[in-house]
């Protein structure tokens, strides 16, 4: 493990959710530095400093600051390996992990972000078409995990917890509030049991005062 104190700069039930949670099952040093959305402390010159995007998460590192959920879930993969939550370099598990990052971080993580924040798309809310368009772009992804889960869980690489499911619940549990919630879906239903069992989610929601969508598979 390489030593040091992170600094995360986060912003409660958002997406330094599985930044934080992954910080939390490595068991790493870290300090939480609230980035207050209220007060729009996310476009404070000294944040743009930091994040030009004026979004969490960003991950302090050595001095120095870095952003994208699924860059800093594999730059704390690399930087401790003995956490296990990624399988070793090289081998084909872990490019299974690499391609489950990229495809959260594009149809999930930009979905979710155009679902979230018409505003990006022009819009003060959003026309129901387009509407309709990005609910079923990410009502896809659960069908498509799902079928996936089914055929060989109880976690995305089988066996193997890695950081591709700590990304994969927060988006779910993003999806709580939407017509469809991904617990709609036996399989991801199963494996949010699985993880909501998990100390490291437990703590989050303490830190992160989270109350819905804690425990049980409701
Ligand atoms: N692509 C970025 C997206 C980050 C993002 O959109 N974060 C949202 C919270 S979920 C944010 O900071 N929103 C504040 C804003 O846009 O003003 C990532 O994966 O880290």
């Amino acid at each position: 493990m390489i030593g040091g104190m992170y600094t995360l700069y986060y912003s409660p039930g958002t997406a330094s959710m599985a930044v934080h949670q992954a910080l939390l099952e490595i068991g790493a040093p870290y300090r939480l530095e609230l980035v207050d959305f209220e007060r729009r402390a996310q476009h404070s010159a000294a944040y743009l400093r930091l994040n030009p995007a004026g979004r969490v998460p960003t991950l302090v590192v050595d001095g120095q600051p870095y952003a994208e959920v699924a860059a800093l879930l594999l730059l704390l993969a690399e930087r401790h390996p003995d956490s296990r939550l990624a399988p070793p370099a090289g081998t084909p598990r872990r490019y299974e992990m690499y391609q489950w990052l990229a495809y959260f971080a594009y149809a999930l993580g930009a979905t979710y972000r155009d679902w979230f924040y018409p505003r990006d798309l022009g819009f003060t809310e959003h026309p129901s078409e387009l509407r309709a368009g990005l609910r079923m772009r990410i009502e896809a992804v659960w069908e498509r995990v799902d079928v996936h889960l089914r055929a060989g869980g109880p976690y995305l690489l089988g066996a193997e917890l890695s950081m591709a499911d700590l990304q994969l619940l927060m988006y779910m549990r993003w999806s709580r509030n939407m017509p469809r919630p991904a617990l709609g879906w036996p399989a991801l239903a199963q494996f949010a049991t699985h993880m909501r069992a998990r100390t490291s989610w437990q703590r989050l929601c303490e830190l992160e005062g989270l109350t819905e969508w804690r425990f049980s598979a409701a």
